[in-house]
């Protein structure tokens, strides 16, 4: 058995969910906000046997498309300016960033 952890857009989410729900997975979703943006987006959690994970990731990936975001740097108040970049630049956030993690254990009770 295995955890899929999925971290995707806030966009994206009520589709997948909807997806994995009609395709029998048992999910949960967390509230999350990425490191570098620091703006919301959304972890699916998934348990499941290991012969579902390559449908599993087949709905993740259909479900989830990258798209473009302007990040405005903040300015380094004291710091080292030397790197800082005075205007937004424009990165490209992933579809879904996919970690796929062993369960030694799984209860249910
Ligand atoms: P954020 O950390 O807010 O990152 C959003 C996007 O910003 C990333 O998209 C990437 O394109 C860019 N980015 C992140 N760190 C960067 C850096 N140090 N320099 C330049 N650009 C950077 P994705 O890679 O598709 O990641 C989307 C979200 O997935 C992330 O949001 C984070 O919440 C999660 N994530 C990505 N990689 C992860 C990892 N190794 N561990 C845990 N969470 C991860």
């Amino acid at each position: 058995m295995k955890l899929v952890v999925a971290v995707v857009q806030d966009q994206d989410s009520n589709r997948l969910s909807s997806a994995l729900t009609k395709n029998n997975f048992r999910a949960t979703k967390l509230a999350s906000t990425g490191g570098f943006l620091r703006s919301g987006n959304t972890t699916f959690i998934v348990g499941t046997e290991d012969a579902l994970i390559p449908q599993l990731l087949d709905i993740i990936r259909d479900n989830c498309r990258s798209r473009e975001q302007m990040v405005s740097p903040v300015s380094p108040l004291g710091g080292n300016a030397d790197s800082y970049i005075p205007y937004p630049i424009e990165v490209e956030v992933g579809g879904a960033t996919v970690f796929v993690l062993p369960i030694e254990q799984f209860h249910h009770f």
